[in-house]
């Protein structure tokens, strides 16, 4: 078994020693990376212990020597075990010179410093800065940093690090060196360096206080047109931060570097942001309609760390969820502005219904802000970054727009350069507000997703409306027994046509609003409304104002009416989706049930059908979606994995059937729209003809089959192919392995398309994907240290094709857990976000339960298993 050490948030104490500064030099070689540290150290007069030896993070790494104000250490000075390096007398304030030596093409973790392809390239957060030298390497050292970078000229003629170049020197043997200066403080986590053959694009933005910035985009030969579309969102993103919360960028220059081989999507470092390529390359060619949207809430995400992460930075990982969760709802915000709000907030409650509500359901559920982690990066979960996100965007609801704007000024203005908690943002809401949030804190402290019980009674006589709002929360681990919390219930009562009522509140004097927002603080509440002249439906829980589990009295008459009626676009798809869950769980329970229930949904979309408009299509598309698998497995106690993909399927199949004709209709109105334009309108033409294509297919029909390998053939973007594609090979149409081989043909050397096409394979819902993704991972389009390909083909397989990847045989979890225990030895991050399926065992039936528990056992047991996915697997295992 491994040596898993616990860190709790209760131990925090501040650093016993403080950097001021850091002066860095790199030698690049690819097998042998020489790094000086030059450091001046000084004693923090906030820590308890003054005469504390100096201990220093660090591993893998090969120490050359150590000099004291520049006296050179000799080995009894010094001890140093696999994680430290300890100095046992140093005065209070000296300088250090470190010498390291480490290895960055065997660096597969990819963290620390490491070769992508031949590009030199840093992943420091959380912990990765010890595997560059010896540091403290915890958020709360904020210091000033200047870093040399010398290496070959032709292979390496760019190189950069964060801040502003301040000079270039040529040097002998075809050497080069340049220096950069950053002269904001920062934690090591976000340092960043960059080195490669590289091209670039350039751009500018001028702030609002007359600020030039240079933009740049450093990419690898051949890429240039794909970046376009990021730094457009980037200028998008620099403007909203200045509109939107006043805050503008401070460095002279920007920039960003595209990394194929890479663990997350992005990273946030200081004035140098490095992207997954996945997340920053667009062109019509490579990237389908959400891949556009995606790299534009990315590129923002990130820009907008730089004040919500950089500038105000977190005091200890514990604390995580001040910038994620904040830069979340911010980058949530923004996309709102660029594409339907509506639509933004839908694909937010979707993540967060399929992936958070589960994790918070599970063994591994954890609050907002968490008390203790084995390790930090099993912590970049759902919980932390999406719940996070609902948190703030609750406080916005509570206490208004204007109010939270204060109180987001005074964040700003008060921590600006400094290390924080969540704590310290709640107060500054709090001031700007007004608003007492004591009870509030709790969405941080307790796990598990509330749940919300409402019933209504409607008085003729009386005209009055009464409205009884429970709430409750299930235990999670550790804490069997919650308080209430407090959240806002956005509302409106609608009359027969869909008009909403005035809302006046017994005993208070006038008509406040038609929608309103009701404080809930307690376990149980009622409100009574009055004036109400006829019976109304509720619309409850608009724009999804609080991340709760709903539970209304509705009869499937009023979600029928919601789904058709309700001005709020959030509630009418969601209408849908408590329709769809009714009639999917009513069949599980009952085979024989009547189909009354599904066919009111449909002669609901036939209503909506008919008045279908170029400016609400795209929403039709997705009311059209039913909820997933995974969506209707989180609404069982045990979770029924034929039963749902076989009920869902034929409610899909009832669907196609009863509106083949409009479906059909609507398909071929948009099918031969080209060229290809990016816009809106384009965007959700093609969203919906997809759509309708989905369910076509469902009919076997030769002519449907045909329009697809049409579609397929003549597509000019890939939004269009790959859901062609995707049709022929999920129906099993017999032409479907001819096109999966034309596609790859076409496309194999562009990595991110290739991506596309194992993903399709790891999805199609047939009995022979999971040999056929064993079979994959020999393929030369796969490669294990590629994080992306690992994604698209064992990920897609393990979370997204759920029948599949739980066979009743078993095979599917001896495939994750082989694969696992391979990853874990090259790369324990990736490897222990890919167990995440396991983990859930304890939902299935008895069988699969057994099955996928003796998996978690075997990798528990692995020898040598990493500290990342030991916590996961063993915390499921207890759960
Ligand atoms: N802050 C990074 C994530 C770092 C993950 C470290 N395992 C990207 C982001 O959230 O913007
Ligand atoms: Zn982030």
């Amino acid at each position: 078994m491994t040596e898993a050490k616990t860190t709790f948030l209760r131990d925090y104490t501040p650093p016993d020693f403080l950097i001021k500064t850091v002066d860095l030099c790199f030698l690049l070689d690819e097998t042998s990376t020489k790094v000086s540290s030059h450091l001046t150290i000084s004693r923090n007069s906030d820590a308890e212990e003054q005469s504390s030896p100096l201990i220093l993070n660090g591993e893998q790494l090969e120490l050359i020597s150590i000099k004291l104000n520049d006296r050179l250490l000799s080995e009894n000075e010094y001890k140093f075990s696999a994680t430290e390096l300890t100095i046992d007398k140093v005065p209070r304030e000296f300088s250090l010179n470190l010498e390291t030596q480490i290895k960055p093409s065997a660096n597969t973790s990819l963290s620390g410093l490491y070769v992508s392809r031949s590009i030199f390239c840093t992943q420091c957060e959380a912990e990765g800065f010890r595997r560059i030298t010896y540091f403290l390497d915890r958020p709360d050292v904020l210091a000033s940093y200047t870093t040399t970078i010398v290496a070959d000229k032709t292979r390496y003629p760019v190189l950069l690090s964060n801040g502003n170049k301040i000079s270039t020197k040529e040097l002998a043997n075809n050497q080069h060196s340049v220096t950069w200066k950053d002269p904001f403080k920062k934690p090591s986590y976000l340092f960043a360096l960059v080195a490669g053959n590289l091209e670039f694009i350039q751009d500018k933005f001028v702030t609002k206080s007359a600020r030039k910035v240079t933009l740049q985009i450093f990419f690898e030969k051949g890429q240039k047109e794909k970046c376009y579309h990021a730094m457009d969102s980037l200028k998008k993103a620099m403007a909203w931060d200045e509109q939107a919360y006043g805050r503008e960028y401070d460095l002279d220059i920007f920039m960003i570097a595209v990394i194929d081989d890479f663990n997350m999507g992005a990273m946030e470092n200081k004035g140098l942001n490095i992207f997954n390529s996945q997340t920053v390359l667009a062109d019509p060619e490579s990237a389908t309609d959400s891949d556009y949207s995606y790299v534009t809430k990315v590129v923002g995400h990130e820009y907008f760390h730089n004040w919500t992460g950089d500038r105000i930075t977190c005091r200890d990982w514990f604390q995580l969820s001040l910038k994620e969760g904040l830069t979340v709802f911010r980058e949530q915000e923004f996309s709102e502005t660029i594409g339907s709000a509506a639509i933004e907030r839908i694909n937010t409650v979707k993540l967060l219904r399929s992936l958070q509500f589960s994790e918070d359901a599970g063994p591994l559920a954890h609050p907002v802000q968490p008390d203790s982690y084995i390790e930090i990066n099993n912590f970049y979960t759902m919980t932390i970054y999406e719940k996070g996100a609902e948190v703030i965007r609750m406080m916005k609801v509570l206490v208004g727009p204007e109010l939270f704007r204060k109180g987001m000024d005074i964040y700003f203005e008060r921590h600006d350069g400094q290390a924080v908690t969540i704590e310290d943002f709640i107060q500054s809401i709090e001031e700007g507000s007004g608003y007492d949030l004591q009870q509030f804190r709790l969405w941080y402290k307790q796990s598990g997703t509330p749940e919300l019980y409402i019933e209504y009674h409607y008085k003729p006589e009386a005209k009055t409306f009464d409205l009884i709002v429970k709430q409750s929360c299930p235990p999670t681990p550790n804490q069997l027994t919650k308080k209430p919390f407090y959240l806002p219930l956005a509302m409106a009562l609608l009359d027969a046509e869909g008009q909403a009522f005035a809302l006046q509140l017994t005993g208070e004097s006038q008509v406040v609003d038609k929608q309103r927002v009701l404080t809930i603080k307690e376990t149980e509440q009622h409100f009574q409304f009055v004036n109400i002249d006829s019976k109304p439906v509720p619309s409850l829980l608009r724009n999804f104002s609080a991340p709760v589990k709903l539970y209304v009295a509705y009869s499937d008459k009023d979600l029928a009416f919601l789904m058709q009626n309700d001005s709020d676009y959030f509630n009418r798809w969601d209408a849908v989706q408590q329709l769809a869950n009714r009639i999917v769980m009513r069949r599980l329970e009952q085979p024989s049930a009547s189909d009354e229930s599904a066919n009111l949904l449909i002669e609901s979309y036939q209503g909506l059908l008919t008045n279908i408009t170029k400016e609400n299509n795209a929403l039709f598309a997705e009311l059209l979606n039913l909820p997933s698998e995974a969506y209707f497995s989180e609404q069982m106690k045990v979770v029924d994995v034929d039963g749902i993909h076989n009920t869902r399927l034929w409610l899909r199949e009832k669907i196609a059937h009863d509106l083949r004709v409009q479906l059909l209709k609507l398909y071929k109105t948009y099918q031969d729209f080209k060229p290809y334009t990016f816009n809106e309108t384009a965007q959700a033409q093609r969203r919906v003809k997809n759509t309708c294509l989905n369910y076509l297919m469902l009919l076997k029909d030769t002519a449907i089959n045909n329009l697809a390998i049409s579609q397929y053939q003549k597509a000019d973007n890939i939004t269009d192919s790959v859901s062609a594609l995707s049709e022929l090979v999920n129906n099993n149409v017999s032409e479907s392995a001819q096109f999966l081989n034309d596609f790859y043909e076409k496309y194999k050397t562009n990595t991110l398309i290739v991506c596309k096409w194992l993903a399709i394979q790891a999805y199609a819902p047939l009995g022979d994907t999971l040999q056929h993704v064993k079979d994959l991972l020999k393929h030369p389009a796969f490669d294990w240290k590629n994080p992306n390909k690992i994604r698209s083909l064992i990920g897609a397989f393990c979370t997204g094709n759920q029948a599949q990847f739980h066979q009743i045989s078993g095979g599917g979890y001896v495939f994750l857990s082989e694969q696992i225990q391979h990853l874990d030895k090259l790369n324990p991050q990736i490897a222990a976000r890919l167990l995440r399926p396991l983990t859930r065992w304890q939902r299935f039936d008895k069988t699969r339960r057994e099955l996928m528990r003796e998996q978690l056992e075997c990798i528990v047991k692995t020898t040598g298993v990493s500290p990342d996915v030991y916590e996961i697997a063993s915390k499921s295992l207890v759960g």
